[in-house]
């Protein structure tokens, strides 16, 4: 049994359990010797792991991380005691300019860490020399960060007082300050090293480009974890029977909702597990980029379950339904491509898929990347060093190097600095927490393992490569698992040897974000396949030639010969009411002269003065809108411009008084889906506060914005709510959901709106529209004021929508004289939404306003009209125009439909400024 062994090990058995047999060659270190020699004092860093054997291996690299820590524990005097890794000390941190205009602003950051997101949200990771060198433990400043959204602001004086909730599937719910959770539960220190799930995936983004950012292999860190293990404040909660998960939830506010995920309740009641709720990170106060004040740190699992900022634990019994749940960290099988995965909402549910231990992984952190070596020097042996690490508790038990792509093996050193806290004496305290260590036998932080090779190898040959494997016996895989969102990502590690000269040049396969380098970089670029089973290297019979990537068709939006450089200031005086001037791209475009062309209304581009537009416009623009952009392009952003607008947010007042707001996305919590009709719901949102108006004029409509589950694109679509813009706190959207069919594809929107969990967020802008119904028969067409006698009304299907706003707001007046004629369409009389509505509506108006159903599959029952909306019906209800600028026509169905009806209206004498599509 693994364990039982373990145990022998941890407690100090005669085996030597840090290092597998290595080749006689490579020096075999000592525990104790390490411990007798290096910890006493700072001054005894340069001697070697290897002081009991073999003189200290020549090596091009000075310090070495199997004998060299940064600090001495306390008591680190004495010699009889064990001694363990201590933090390194911190700089000193500030805000950096970058941050100061993103809501990140009250957060200090060190400038080394390298941002793999733009300037915001906060994505980084250390230099990966940076964090070798840093040694076991990282400090705050170097930390790899993994955030979603802004990170939530808690001031020191409020520590004690954040609270977090234990509810769910318990007898005893309860809430507790981290005073509470400090003063009264036992405390521990753990060091623990966390990984984000997605480490190496600028590896896979280089084979094909997933669904995620681009991780170099620094995506992980370690550190000293004090908190309270999560079982304890579980057991006092009593989970009831059935109750199998744990959901955590952050303070972290998304465009999903909050953040939040779930792991399994027997792992928390497992203290083998390690799950803390912490409160302290290397002996300090949470820094805000790690949860300040409170998180979970779960050892062992991707850092996606650790959540941070804390806020609730709730105990369930199925897995969390949170969108970041179910559409992060997960692997989906090989065979699903990004643009399949947008359209499997099952697939991303299935939980077989989710991740939660890690995998066995490693890389090589020296040489590192352009690391060059000298062959005169008059070094023998180059010591080849890096990280490994296992999921789930397991140990990686065994390191192998190969120099003749993988023919042949060697073994590595490997040294894990974890179990020197577990010779800590009975009842050691570190930071205020009992370093319980001695009697676990899982394994929660990486190793490092090193081999040293004579140079004369290294010339001999052209790359080296590395792979790990863990106590399950589970070995990294030659080739790639690709998947979706690119994570998890474990093939041996390589590094390509150059012999440039009397030099030897080192070349890793990537670097991070959208830094330039590495061999997989150099070998795409150059035509290659990477996935050809041998690292795109030519296979010999290959003949050369290179494959051309496709050239990705842009349509140009803007003028070539306009090169004026437009300042903040000159653009923001743009974002008024007048002159509207917007960004897409970082281009200026002035919108003025299309303000009564825009078929969105001039409304949706005021909406969007004086900012940047880019994702709204390019992802609800044809290609033949964006064909017309030239004619109104007028300048390009300087620099600072550019960066502060980019890192621009929009945060509104959740007290204002309306919650539409033209200028901004605003989010509202989905409450409720309310089945109408076979694939018809209304979702019910829920404002700010109850007295929040909608603030929508009636005939207009609003914008809602959502992620695509998959590709994280946004997906912006107009919606006419039927609410009444004057109602409070609640807004109702009514939405036919075009589900997928064997033979078509449905609506990315309706879908993905559909699979929304109750609980989420969804962006509203607006109002935006063409039209305005101001009563009385009074209403504005395009800014332009008109009286209306007879509104004639054409619909289908779901385009009731916009209709059924004007016709309540016109038949709810008994004063109002217009009259009214509504001919709605649909295939059978289930499909008729709103019908009791608009019976009632019409019932209070007979006298001046008809309605009249048409359906093209009646069942034998149906009395009222059958067939399409065709000449015969148009000519009898609506007919030829009486008073042309005065009398008008609305239309709002399927495109087919309105395509026909304005052909007959045409035909019967209508003019196009007496018929409004909406
Ligand atoms: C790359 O090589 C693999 C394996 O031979 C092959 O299946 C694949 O089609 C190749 N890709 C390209 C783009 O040629
Ligand atoms: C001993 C030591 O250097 N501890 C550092 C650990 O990290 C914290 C911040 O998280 C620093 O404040 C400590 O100095």
């Amino acid at each position: 049994m693994a364990y039982d062994t373990g145990r022998a090990q941890a407690l100090g058995s005669s085996k030597n359990f840090y290092f597998p047999p290595s080749p006689p060659s490579t020096a075999r270190p000592s525990r104790r010797g390490s411990f007798d020699g290096s910890y006493t004092s700072l001054a005894s860093l340069a001697l070697s792991f290897s002081l009991d054997t073999s003189p200290p291996s020549l090596s091009s690299s000075s310090s070495s991380l199997f004998s060299s820590y940064s600090s001495a524990a306390p008591g680190a005097k004495s010699q009889n005691r064990p001694c363990y890794p201590l933090p390194p000390v911190n700089g000193v941190k500030q805000v950096l300019t970058e941050d100061l205009k993103t809501p990140d602003s009250h957060v200090e950051r060190d400038p080394r860490l390298i941002r793999l997101t733009g300037v915001h949200p906060f994505n980084v990771e250390p230099p990966l020399s940076d964090l070798y060198d840093e040694g076991f433990l990282t400090s705050e400043d170097l930390h790899y960060v993994r955030n979603h959204g802004p990170v939530p602001k808690c001031d020191d004086q409020d520590i004690y007082d954040w609270t977090f909730s234990v509810e769910g599937m318990v007898a005893k719910p309860f809430t507790i300050s981290v005073r509470d959770l400090i003063d009264n539960y036992e405390q521990v220190t753990y060091p623990i090293t966390l990984v984000c799930a997605g480490n190496r995936r600028k590896e896979q983004n280089l084979v094909r480009k997933s669904k995620g950012f681009s991780w170099g292999p620094a995506g992980l860190s370690t550190a000293l974890w004090t908190g309270v293990p999560i079982g304890d404040l579980i057991a006092r909660a009593l989970p009831r029977r059935g109750a199998k998960y744990v959901c955590f939830e952050g303070a972290d506010k998304l465009p999903n909702g909050y953040y939040g995920t779930s792991v399994k309740l027997n792992w928390c009641r497992d203290a083998n597990k390690g799950i803390l709720v912490a409160h302290k990170m290397n002996g300090s106060a949470l820094h805000p980029d790690h949860g300040k004040p409170v998180r979970v740190v779960i050892p062992g699992q991707i850092g996606g379950r650790s959540v941070k900022w804390l806020k609730r634990i709730i105990v369930t019994a199925e897995p969390s339904d949170n969108w970041y749940h179910i559409y992060d960290n997960r692997v989906l099988p090989t065979s699903i491509t990004p643009e399949a995965s947008a359209d499997l909402p099952d697939t991303w549910k299935d939980e077989s898929y989710a991740i939660y231990d890690l995998n066995a992984n490693s890389a090589i952190c020296y040489p590192a990347h352009d690391e060059k070596v000298s062959l005169a020097s008059g070094a023998d042996t180059y010591k080849v060093r890096g990280y490994a690490y296992g999921g789930g508790g397991r140990r990686i038990t065994r390191m192998e190097v190969t120099l003749d792509k993988g023919k042949s093996w060697r073994l590595a050193g490997v040294r894990y600095p974890e179990d020197d806290y577990r010779l800590a004496p009975e009842g050691e305290m570190l930071y205020g927490g009992r370093l319980d260590m001695w009697w676990r036998e899982t394994s929660f932080c990486w190793c490092f393992w090193e081999l040293d090779i004579a140079l004369a190898e290294l010339e001999g040959t052209q790359d080296i490569m590395v792979r790990a494997m863990d106590e399950g016996l589970m070995v990294q895989p030659r080739d790639m698992y690709w998947s979706v969102l690119g994570m998890m990502n474990n093939p041996w590690f390589r590094v390509v040897i150059h012999k440039e000269g009397n030099t030897l040049r080192f070349e890793h396969p990537t670097q991070p974000a959208l830094m330039p380098g590495g061999w997989m970089d150099r070998v795409k670029k150059s035509g290659g396949n990477l996935t050809n089973g041998f690292w795109g290297e030519k296979v010999s019979g290959e003949d050369d030639s290179v494959i051309e990537e496709e050239p990705v068709k842009e349509i140009c939006m803007t003028n070539p010969k306009v090169d004026r450089l437009i300042t903040l200031e000159e653009f923001k005086q743009h974002g008024g009411d007048t002159e509207p001037w917007f960004v897409v791209n970082g281009h200026v475009y002035d919108g003025t002269p299309f303000l009564e062309g825009h078929p969105g209304g001039a409304a949706s581009i005021f909406g969007a003065a004086g900012q940047d537009a880019t994702e709204e416009f390019v992802t609800i623009h044809s290609e033949n809108a964006k064909a017309m952009m030239p004619e109104y392009h007028i300048g390009t952003l300087d620099q600072d411009a550019r960066a502060a607008l980019s890192g621009e947010v929009e945060e509104t007042d959740p007290s204002r008084e309306v919650f539409l707001d033209p200028k901004a996305w605003t989010k509202a919590v989905l409450q409720d889906k309310i089945r109408v009709s076979a694939d018809s719901k209304v979702f019910r949102f829920k404002l700010d506060h109850e007295a929040q108006q909608i603030g929508l004029p009636v005939g207009q409509h609003l914008m809602m914005r959502l992620r695509d589950p998959a590709t994280r694109d946004a997906i912006i679509r107009a919606y006419t709510p039927i609410s009444e813009g004057t109602d409070k706190g609640i807004l109702d959207v009514l939405i036919k959901i075009y589900y997928d069919t064997p033979g078509r594809k449905g609506g990315r929107m309706t879908q993905a709106l559909d699979a929304l969990p109750v609980g989420h967020f969804v962006d509203f802008k607006g109002p935006v529209g063409k039209f305005e119904y101001l009563g009385n028969g009074l209403c504005t067409v395009g800014g332009k004021q008109r009286s209306v006698g007879r509104f004639n009304m054409v619909c289908g299907g779901s385009g009731v929508t916009p209709i059924f706003q004007v016709l309540r707001a016109l038949t709810k007046d008994p004063a109002d004289p217009t009259e009214c004629v509504l001919l709605d369409g649909n295939r059978v009389e289930e499909d008729i939404l709103c019908r009791v509505q608009l019976d009632a509506f019409l019932n209070s108006a007979k006298h001046r306003c008809r309605l009249i159903h048409t359906l093209t599959r009646p069942s034998e029952t149906w009395a009222g009209r059958k067939g399409r909306m065709d000449r015969a019906l148009i000519e009898a209800e609506i007919g030829p125009c009486q008073q042309p600028g005065k009398d008008m026509v609305l239309i709002c169905g399927p495109e087919t439909m309105e395509k026909s009806v304005h052909e007959i209206l045409k035909s019967l004498g209508w003019t196009e400024d007496d018929i409004l599509f909406f």
